[in-house]
Protein backbone atom coordinates (compact mmCIF):
# COMPACT_ATOMS: atom_id res chain seq x y z
CA UNK A 1 0.00 0.00 0.00
CA UNK A 2 1.26 3.47 -0.86
CA UNK A 3 0.98 6.14 2.45
CA UNK A 4 1.50 9.59 2.28
CA UNK A 5 4.23 10.76 4.83
CA UNK A 6 2.04 12.56 7.15
CA UNK A 7 4.23 15.21 8.36
CA UNK A 8 3.27 17.49 11.15
CA UNK A 9 1.02 18.42 13.77
CA UNK A 10 2.22 20.84 15.85
CA UNK A 11 0.17 19.76 18.81
CA UNK A 12 0.49 22.36 21.18
CA UNK A 13 -0.75 20.98 24.81
CA UNK A 14 -1.87 24.09 26.95
CA UNK A 15 -0.34 22.32 29.71
CA UNK A 16 3.11 22.77 28.91
CA UNK A 17 5.40 21.00 31.43
CA UNK A 18 3.76 20.64 34.90
CA UNK A 19 6.35 20.98 37.20
CA UNK A 20 6.68 16.90 39.17
CA UNK A 21 4.04 14.63 38.18
CA UNK A 22 4.57 12.40 41.09
CA UNK A 23 2.40 9.37 40.13
CA UNK A 24 2.12 8.07 36.57
CA UNK A 25 -1.97 7.31 36.62
CA UNK A 26 -3.53 4.59 34.07
CA UNK A 27 -4.74 7.20 32.00
CA UNK A 28 -1.24 8.49 31.42
CA UNK A 29 -0.27 4.94 30.55
CA UNK A 30 -2.91 5.28 28.16
CA UNK A 31 -2.23 8.73 27.20
CA UNK A 32 1.40 7.58 26.31
CA UNK A 33 0.78 4.70 24.45
CA UNK A 34 -1.20 6.71 22.26
CA UNK A 35 1.59 9.07 22.09
CA UNK A 36 3.86 6.56 21.11
CA UNK A 37 1.69 5.14 18.46
CA UNK A 38 1.07 8.21 17.13
CA UNK A 39 5.11 9.31 16.41
CA UNK A 40 6.78 6.43 17.20
CA UNK A 41 5.29 4.06 15.59
CA UNK A 42 4.27 1.71 18.26
CA UNK A 43 2.04 -1.22 16.13
CA UNK A 44 -1.31 -2.40 18.37
CA UNK A 45 0.64 -6.49 18.06
CA UNK A 46 2.80 -5.23 20.40
CA UNK A 47 0.73 -6.91 23.59
CA UNK A 48 2.35 -8.93 26.20
CA UNK A 49 2.10 -12.03 24.03
CA UNK A 50 4.89 -10.70 21.67
CA UNK A 51 7.51 -12.17 23.28
CA UNK A 52 9.66 -12.01 26.35
CA UNK A 53 12.16 -9.47 26.80
CA UNK A 54 11.65 -5.98 26.42
CA UNK A 55 8.18 -5.33 25.52
CA UNK A 56 7.47 -3.49 22.80
CA UNK A 57 6.16 -0.19 24.99
CA UNK A 58 9.24 -0.20 26.52
CA UNK A 59 11.34 -0.04 23.01
CA UNK A 60 9.59 2.47 21.77
CA UNK A 61 9.63 4.52 25.51
CA UNK A 62 13.73 4.00 25.08
CA UNK A 63 13.39 5.68 21.60
CA UNK A 64 11.51 8.56 22.16
CA UNK A 65 13.57 9.26 25.30
CA UNK A 66 16.66 9.09 23.53
CA UNK A 67 15.02 11.01 20.58
CA UNK A 68 14.34 13.99 23.07
CA UNK A 69 17.07 13.51 24.99
CA UNK A 70 15.84 12.11 28.00
CA UNK A 71 17.13 9.51 30.73
CA UNK A 72 16.61 6.36 28.56
CA UNK A 73 14.61 4.54 31.28
CA UNK A 74 12.53 1.97 29.22
CA UNK A 75 9.73 3.38 31.98
CA UNK A 76 7.18 5.70 31.89
CA UNK A 77 8.21 8.55 34.44
CA UNK A 78 7.38 12.02 35.11
CA UNK A 79 9.99 13.57 32.71
CA UNK A 80 8.71 11.32 30.20
CA UNK A 81 5.24 12.48 30.77
CA UNK A 82 5.90 16.07 30.51
CA UNK A 83 7.28 16.05 27.37
CA UNK A 84 5.06 13.90 25.84
CA UNK A 85 2.69 16.63 26.68
CA UNK A 86 3.83 19.02 25.52
CA UNK A 87 3.12 21.00 22.18
CA UNK A 88 4.24 19.57 19.31
CA UNK A 89 3.92 18.28 15.61
CA UNK A 90 1.68 15.30 14.73
CA UNK A 91 4.35 13.65 12.63
CA UNK A 92 6.48 10.92 13.87
CA UNK A 93 9.99 11.23 14.80
CA UNK A 94 11.71 8.14 15.10
CA UNK A 95 15.51 9.20 13.96
CA UNK A 96 17.60 10.72 16.83
CA UNK A 97 19.41 13.30 14.69
CA UNK A 98 19.91 16.98 13.84
CA UNK A 99 18.00 17.14 10.82
CA UNK A 100 16.22 14.10 8.94
CA UNK A 101 14.65 13.82 5.63
CA UNK A 102 11.77 11.45 4.97
CA UNK A 103 12.87 7.92 3.53
CA UNK A 104 14.07 7.43 0.02
CA UNK A 105 15.00 11.74 0.29
CA UNK A 106 11.82 12.10 -1.00
CA UNK A 107 11.60 15.48 -2.82
CA UNK A 108 10.52 17.76 -5.52
CA UNK A 109 11.87 16.75 -8.86
CA UNK A 110 11.58 20.67 -9.94
CA UNK A 111 12.35 23.69 -8.19
CA UNK A 112 9.24 25.63 -8.98
CA UNK A 113 6.17 24.87 -7.01
CA UNK A 114 2.35 26.21 -6.98
CA UNK A 115 0.37 26.59 -3.83
CA UNK A 116 -3.11 27.77 -3.44
CA UNK A 117 -5.02 28.64 -0.34
CA UNK A 118 -8.51 26.81 -0.62
CA UNK A 119 -10.39 29.07 2.40
CA UNK A 120 -9.18 31.08 5.24
CA UNK A 121 -9.28 31.02 9.18
CA UNK A 122 -12.03 33.40 10.83
CA UNK A 123 -9.38 34.19 13.36
CA UNK A 124 -7.37 36.28 11.02
CA UNK A 125 -7.59 38.54 8.29
CA UNK A 126 -7.47 37.07 4.83
CA UNK A 127 -4.23 39.87 4.08
CA UNK A 128 -2.60 38.37 7.12
CA UNK A 129 -3.16 34.59 6.09
CA UNK A 130 -1.99 35.82 2.86
CA UNK A 131 0.87 37.24 4.42
CA UNK A 132 1.97 34.52 6.93
CA UNK A 133 1.86 32.07 4.48
CA UNK A 134 3.68 33.53 1.77
CA UNK A 135 6.49 34.52 3.98
CA UNK A 136 6.15 30.83 5.80
CA UNK A 137 7.10 29.34 1.99
CA UNK A 138 10.02 32.70 1.59
CA UNK A 139 11.70 31.37 4.94
CA UNK A 140 12.90 28.03 2.46
CA UNK A 141 13.21 30.16 -0.79
CA UNK A 142 16.13 32.68 0.29
CA UNK A 143 18.14 29.43 1.22
CA UNK A 144 16.73 27.58 -1.22
CA UNK A 145 16.51 27.17 -5.65
CA UNK A 146 13.03 26.70 -4.84
CA UNK A 147 10.65 29.17 -6.01
CA UNK A 148 6.54 29.34 -5.27
CA UNK A 149 3.87 30.45 -7.61
CA UNK A 150 0.30 31.25 -5.63
CA UNK A 151 -2.54 29.70 -7.96
CA UNK A 152 -6.18 31.09 -7.33
CA UNK A 153 -7.88 27.83 -8.90
CA UNK A 154 -7.22 24.19 -10.44
CA UNK A 155 -4.74 22.10 -8.24
CA UNK A 156 -1.78 23.18 -7.12
CA UNK A 157 1.40 21.41 -5.35
CA UNK A 158 0.71 22.50 -2.14
CA UNK A 159 -3.15 22.97 -1.21
CA UNK A 160 -3.30 24.80 1.82
CA UNK A 161 -6.59 24.70 3.83
CA UNK A 162 -8.17 25.16 7.44
CA UNK A 163 -10.50 22.74 9.01
CA UNK A 164 -11.58 20.66 12.27
CA UNK A 165 -11.84 17.44 13.17
CA UNK A 166 -12.65 14.82 10.10
CA UNK A 167 -11.70 17.42 6.92
CA UNK A 168 -11.26 15.12 4.09
CA UNK A 169 -8.37 12.85 4.82
CA UNK A 170 -7.72 9.86 7.38
CA UNK A 171 -5.80 12.05 9.73
CA UNK A 172 -8.82 13.93 11.79
CA UNK A 173 -7.86 16.95 13.65
CA UNK A 174 -8.76 16.50 17.67
CA UNK A 175 -10.08 19.83 18.22
CA UNK A 176 -8.49 22.85 20.10
CA UNK A 177 -4.10 22.17 20.89
CA UNK A 178 -3.15 18.99 20.77
CA UNK A 179 -2.28 18.50 16.86
CA UNK A 180 -1.82 21.94 15.58
CA UNK A 181 -1.28 21.15 11.51
CA UNK A 182 -0.18 18.55 9.79
CA UNK A 183 1.17 18.20 6.04
CA UNK A 184 2.55 15.88 3.47
CA UNK A 185 5.89 14.79 2.05
CA UNK A 186 6.57 15.40 -1.38
CA UNK A 187 4.49 13.28 -4.24
CA UNK A 188 1.49 13.93 -6.29
CA UNK A 189 -2.38 14.85 -5.19
CA UNK A 190 -2.86 15.01 -1.51
CA UNK A 191 1.72 15.36 -1.52
CA UNK A 192 2.92 18.39 -0.30
CA UNK A 193 -0.31 19.29 1.15
CA UNK A 194 -0.84 20.94 4.28
CA UNK A 195 -3.78 21.44 6.96
CA UNK A 196 -4.35 23.65 9.28
CA UNK A 197 -6.71 22.59 12.55
CA UNK A 198 -9.42 25.01 12.56
CA UNK A 199 -10.29 24.68 15.90
CA UNK A 200 -6.81 26.67 16.99
CA UNK A 201 -6.75 30.06 17.44
CA UNK A 202 -4.32 31.23 14.74
CA UNK A 203 -2.46 34.46 15.11
CA UNK A 204 -0.53 36.81 13.03
CA UNK A 205 2.22 37.83 14.95
CA UNK A 206 0.91 37.62 18.88
CA UNK A 207 1.23 35.49 21.45
CA UNK A 208 -1.78 34.94 22.52
CA UNK A 209 -2.54 32.04 19.50
CA UNK A 210 -0.80 29.20 17.36
CA UNK A 211 1.41 32.15 15.34
CA UNK A 212 0.41 31.17 11.67
CA UNK A 213 3.90 31.81 10.14
CA UNK A 214 5.08 29.75 12.41
CA UNK A 215 3.05 26.99 12.28
CA UNK A 216 2.70 26.72 8.37
CA UNK A 217 6.83 27.82 8.05
CA UNK A 218 7.39 24.25 9.94
CA UNK A 219 4.82 22.26 8.07
CA UNK A 220 6.17 23.99 4.58
CA UNK A 221 9.21 22.12 5.82
CA UNK A 222 7.40 18.61 5.77
CA UNK A 223 5.74 19.52 2.62
CA UNK A 224 9.19 19.53 0.83
CA UNK A 225 10.33 16.96 2.00
CA UNK A 226 12.25 17.44 5.82
CA UNK A 227 11.10 15.71 8.57
CA UNK A 228 11.45 16.29 12.30
CA UNK A 229 14.90 17.54 13.60
CA UNK A 230 16.38 16.34 17.03
CA UNK A 231 17.76 19.95 17.53
CA UNK A 232 15.48 21.83 19.99
CA UNK A 233 16.32 24.84 18.59
CA UNK A 234 15.26 24.14 14.78
CA UNK A 235 12.14 24.80 13.17
CA UNK A 236 11.73 20.97 12.09
CA UNK A 237 11.92 20.41 15.86
CA UNK A 238 8.18 18.78 16.91
CA UNK A 239 7.31 20.58 19.13
CA UNK A 240 5.80 23.92 18.86
CA UNK A 241 7.63 27.23 19.94
CA UNK A 242 6.49 31.26 19.67
CA UNK A 243 9.06 32.90 17.54
CA UNK A 244 8.82 36.60 16.27
CA UNK A 245 8.12 36.85 12.43
CA UNK A 246 9.27 40.08 11.84
CA UNK A 247 12.72 38.39 13.65
CA UNK A 248 13.09 34.96 12.16
CA UNK A 249 16.14 33.83 10.58
CA UNK A 250 16.14 30.05 9.81
CA UNK A 251 18.12 27.80 12.20
CA UNK A 252 21.32 26.33 11.17
CA UNK A 253 20.22 22.82 11.88
CA UNK A 254 17.06 23.83 8.76
CA UNK A 255 19.29 25.30 6.64
CA UNK A 256 21.76 22.27 6.23
CA UNK A 257 18.84 20.01 5.87
CA UNK A 258 16.67 21.59 3.05
CA UNK A 259 19.96 22.33 0.80
CA UNK A 260 21.00 18.61 1.76
CA UNK A 261 17.52 18.27 -0.41
CA UNK A 262 18.00 21.21 -2.99
CA UNK A 263 21.00 22.82 -2.86
CA UNK A 264 21.80 26.48 -2.02
CA UNK A 265 19.95 29.66 -3.39
CA UNK A 266 21.94 30.06 -6.47
CA UNK A 267 20.48 34.03 -6.54
CA UNK A 268 22.07 35.41 -3.43
CA UNK A 269 22.77 38.57 -3.88
CA UNK A 270 26.47 38.48 -3.16
CA UNK A 271 26.46 42.13 -1.73
CA UNK A 272 24.10 41.42 0.56
CA UNK A 273 24.91 39.66 3.71
CA UNK A 274 22.77 36.90 4.85
CA UNK A 275 21.84 37.19 8.68
CA UNK A 276 23.81 34.84 10.21
CA UNK A 277 21.84 31.30 10.45
CA UNK A 278 21.22 30.69 14.57
CA UNK A 279 22.94 27.34 15.90
CA UNK A 280 22.25 25.63 18.74
CA UNK A 281 24.83 25.29 21.33
CA UNK A 282 26.82 21.96 21.44
CA UNK A 283 27.59 19.73 24.37
CA UNK A 284 30.70 18.62 22.08
CA UNK A 285 31.83 21.95 21.35
CA UNK A 286 35.41 22.40 23.83
CA UNK A 287 35.73 25.75 23.31
CA UNK A 288 32.16 26.45 24.61
CA UNK A 289 32.10 29.12 27.13
CA UNK A 290 28.25 28.80 29.38
CA UNK A 291 26.48 31.63 30.70
CA UNK A 292 25.25 30.41 33.74
CA UNK A 293 25.21 27.54 35.49
CA UNK A 294 23.02 26.53 39.24
CA UNK A 295 21.55 23.77 40.79
CA UNK A 296 17.30 23.94 41.34
CA UNK A 297 15.53 21.00 43.05
CA UNK A 298 18.58 18.39 43.18
CA UNK A 299 19.01 19.22 38.96
CA UNK A 300 21.73 21.05 37.54
CA UNK A 301 21.24 23.23 34.60
CA UNK A 302 23.57 25.01 32.28
CA UNK A 303 22.64 28.12 30.18
CA UNK A 304 23.45 28.93 26.81
CA UNK A 305 22.04 31.51 24.81
CA UNK A 306 18.48 30.82 24.39
CA UNK A 307 19.24 27.09 25.69
CA UNK A 308 19.98 25.34 28.83
CA UNK A 309 20.86 21.61 29.15
CA UNK A 310 19.00 20.04 32.61
CA UNK A 311 20.46 17.13 33.97
CA UNK A 312 19.00 15.27 36.91
CA UNK A 313 22.12 13.27 39.07
CA UNK A 314 20.84 9.45 37.87
CA UNK A 315 20.96 10.73 33.95
CA UNK A 316 23.47 10.32 31.19
CA UNK A 317 22.21 12.46 28.93
CA UNK A 318 21.47 16.56 29.85
CA UNK A 319 18.24 17.46 27.99
CA UNK A 320 18.54 20.86 26.35
CA UNK A 321 15.77 22.86 25.98
CA UNK A 322 15.08 26.74 25.27
CA UNK A 323 15.06 28.66 28.27
CA UNK A 324 11.50 30.23 27.30
CA UNK A 325 10.00 26.36 26.53
CA UNK A 326 10.41 26.29 30.54
CA UNK A 327 10.31 29.61 31.74
CA UNK A 328 7.86 31.76 29.04
CA UNK A 329 8.78 34.94 30.99
CA UNK A 330 12.58 34.28 31.32
CA UNK A 331 15.76 36.44 29.40
CA UNK A 332 17.67 34.49 27.28
CA UNK A 333 21.57 35.27 27.48
CA UNK A 334 21.41 35.45 30.72
CA UNK A 335 24.65 36.40 32.54
CA UNK A 336 24.61 34.97 36.43
CA UNK A 337 22.00 32.41 37.86
CA UNK A 338 21.62 30.58 41.20
CA UNK A 339 18.97 29.13 43.76
CA UNK A 340 18.16 30.46 46.57
CA UNK A 341 16.61 27.70 49.14
CA UNK A 342 14.77 30.62 50.94
CA UNK A 343 12.71 31.25 48.34
CA UNK A 344 12.60 27.85 47.09
CA UNK A 345 13.19 29.34 43.74
CA UNK A 346 16.05 29.92 40.70
CA UNK A 347 17.43 33.46 40.42
CA UNK A 348 18.57 34.57 36.87
CA UNK A 349 20.09 37.79 36.44
CA UNK A 350 20.78 40.17 33.37
CA UNK A 351 22.37 43.05 32.59
CA UNK A 352 22.60 46.24 31.60
CA UNK A 353 19.63 47.40 33.15
CA UNK A 354 20.80 44.85 35.90
CA UNK A 355 17.71 43.08 36.06
CA UNK A 356 16.91 39.90 38.52
CA UNK A 357 13.85 36.90 37.71
CA UNK A 358 13.18 35.02 40.33
CA UNK A 359 11.18 31.76 38.96
CA UNK A 360 9.14 29.12 41.47
CA UNK A 361 8.74 26.14 39.53
CA UNK A 362 7.56 27.46 36.15
CA UNK A 363 6.23 30.47 37.54
CA UNK A 364 7.57 34.01 37.80
CA UNK A 365 7.35 35.13 41.78
CA UNK A 366 5.31 37.97 42.26
CA UNK A 367 7.14 41.50 42.01
CA UNK A 368 9.83 40.21 39.52
CA UNK A 369 11.65 41.16 37.54
CA UNK A 370 13.31 43.75 39.58
CA UNK A 371 16.62 45.65 39.99
CA UNK A 372 19.59 43.65 41.86
CA UNK A 373 20.00 46.78 44.23
CA UNK A 374 17.63 45.10 45.81
CA UNK A 375 19.98 42.76 47.12
CA UNK A 376 22.39 45.81 48.37
CA UNK A 377 24.47 45.53 45.50
CA UNK A 378 26.10 48.64 44.67
CA UNK A 379 24.71 51.25 41.92
CA UNK A 380 27.97 50.98 40.32
CA UNK A 381 27.62 46.66 39.76
CA UNK A 382 26.30 47.03 35.93
CA UNK A 383 26.48 43.55 35.85
CA UNK A 384 27.06 40.26 37.81
CA UNK A 385 28.87 37.68 35.94
CA UNK A 386 27.91 34.38 38.67
CA UNK A 387 26.91 33.52 41.49
CA UNK A 388 26.85 30.85 43.29
CA UNK A 389 24.45 29.77 46.77
CA UNK A 390 26.88 27.85 49.28
CA UNK A 391 24.70 25.75 51.27
CA UNK A 392 26.86 25.11 54.17
CA UNK A 393 27.19 28.93 55.18
CA UNK A 394 23.68 30.26 53.21
CA UNK A 395 25.93 32.88 51.77
CA UNK A 396 25.76 33.61 48.06
CA UNK A 397 28.49 34.86 46.49
CA UNK A 398 28.12 37.77 43.27
CA UNK A 399 31.23 37.70 41.11
CA UNK A 400 32.18 41.02 39.22
CA UNK A 401 35.11 41.27 37.32
CA UNK A 402 38.11 40.26 39.52
CA UNK A 403 36.14 40.75 42.77
CA UNK A 404 33.19 39.56 44.88
CA UNK A 405 31.04 40.15 46.88
CA UNK A 406 28.92 38.16 49.77
CA UNK A 407 24.89 38.02 50.58
CA UNK A 408 23.63 36.48 53.43
CA UNK A 409 20.52 34.70 52.60
CA UNK A 410 18.84 34.69 56.28
CA UNK A 411 19.51 38.26 56.94
CA UNK A 412 19.14 39.25 53.46
CA UNK A 413 22.07 42.00 53.47
CA UNK A 414 25.31 41.86 51.73
CA UNK A 415 28.36 40.60 54.21
CA UNK A 416 30.96 43.68 55.53
CA UNK A 417 34.60 43.42 54.36
CA UNK A 418 33.60 42.66 50.73
CA UNK A 419 33.99 43.06 47.50
CA UNK A 420 37.11 41.09 47.59
CA UNK A 421 39.33 39.73 45.03
CA UNK A 422 38.51 36.61 44.00
CA UNK A 423 41.94 34.99 44.17
CA UNK A 424 42.32 36.12 47.94
CA UNK A 425 39.96 33.07 48.65
CA UNK A 426 39.96 30.97 45.13
CA UNK A 427 44.36 30.57 44.64
CA UNK A 428 44.52 30.82 40.82
CA UNK A 429 41.63 32.09 39.63
CA UNK A 430 43.23 34.98 37.92
CA UNK A 431 40.62 35.36 35.23
CA UNK A 432 36.78 36.63 35.24
CA UNK A 433 34.61 33.98 36.97
CA UNK A 434 32.06 33.80 34.13
CA UNK A 435 29.51 30.87 35.75
CA UNK A 436 29.71 29.33 39.22
CA UNK A 437 27.87 26.74 41.30
CA UNK A 438 28.23 24.33 44.02
CA UNK A 439 27.46 20.77 43.60
CA UNK A 440 27.18 17.92 46.36
CA UNK A 441 29.67 20.39 47.96
CA UNK A 442 32.40 20.79 45.39
CA UNK A 443 32.70 24.32 44.24
CA UNK A 444 32.92 24.96 40.68
CA UNK A 445 33.98 28.29 38.89
CA UNK A 446 33.77 28.31 35.63
CA UNK A 447 36.22 30.87 33.90
CA UNK A 448 36.24 30.86 29.97
CA UNK A 449 36.18 27.70 28.64
CA UNK A 450 38.06 26.31 31.55
CA UNK A 451 35.96 24.83 34.56
CA UNK A 452 37.65 25.10 38.09
CA UNK A 453 37.10 22.74 41.04
CA UNK A 454 37.05 23.89 44.62
CA UNK A 455 36.89 23.34 47.98
CA UNK A 456 35.05 26.74 49.57
CA UNK A 457 35.99 26.22 53.04
CA UNK A 458 39.86 25.58 52.50
CA UNK A 459 40.04 27.41 48.92
CA UNK A 460 41.98 24.29 47.30
CA UNK A 461 42.22 23.99 43.92
CA UNK A 462 41.49 20.56 43.05
CA UNK A 463 40.88 19.99 39.03
CA UNK A 464 41.08 21.69 36.24
CA UNK A 465 38.58 20.57 33.57
CA UNK A 466 36.11 22.36 30.46
CA UNK A 467 32.58 23.99 30.56
CA UNK A 468 31.37 20.86 29.35
CA UNK A 469 32.60 18.48 31.75
CA UNK A 470 28.99 17.90 33.32
CA UNK A 471 27.33 17.87 29.58
CA UNK A 472 27.81 14.31 27.53
CA UNK A 473 28.69 14.86 24.42
CA UNK A 474 26.75 12.81 22.05
CA UNK A 475 27.54 12.58 18.88
CA UNK A 476 25.13 10.60 17.18
CA1 LIG B 1 -0.36 18.24 -3.56
CA1 LIG C 1 -5.78 20.53 17.61
CA1 LIG D 1 27.97 34.54 33.52
ZN1 LIG E 1 6.46 18.45 12.14
ZN1 LIG F 1 -5.49 16.69 6.91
Amino acid sequence: MKTFNLSILLSLAITVYCLPISQVTVQDEHFAENYLKKFFNLTEESGPSVRRGISPVSKKLSEMQKFFGLQITGTLDSDTLAVMKKPRCGVPDGTVARFSTFENNLKWQKNSLTYRIENYTPDMSMSEVDDSIEKALQVWAKVTPLRFTRLYSGTADIMISFGGREHGDFYPFDGPDGTLAHAFAPGVNIGGDAHFDEDETFTFRSNAGYVLFMVAAHEFGHSLGLSHSGDPGALMYPVYTYKNPDTFILPRDDVKGIQSLYGPNPDKDPLQPEPTAPTTPDACDSTMVLDAVTTLRGEMFFFKDSFFWRSSPQSNTPMQSLITNFWPEAPVNIDAAYESEELDSVLLFKGMCSLLWAFNGYDLVRGYPKSITSFGLPKTVKKVDAALYDAETGKTLFFVGNSYYRYDEATKKMDRGFPKRVDETFSGMNGKVTAAFQFRGITYLYSGPQMFEYSLSSGRLYRVLRNSYFLRCNNF
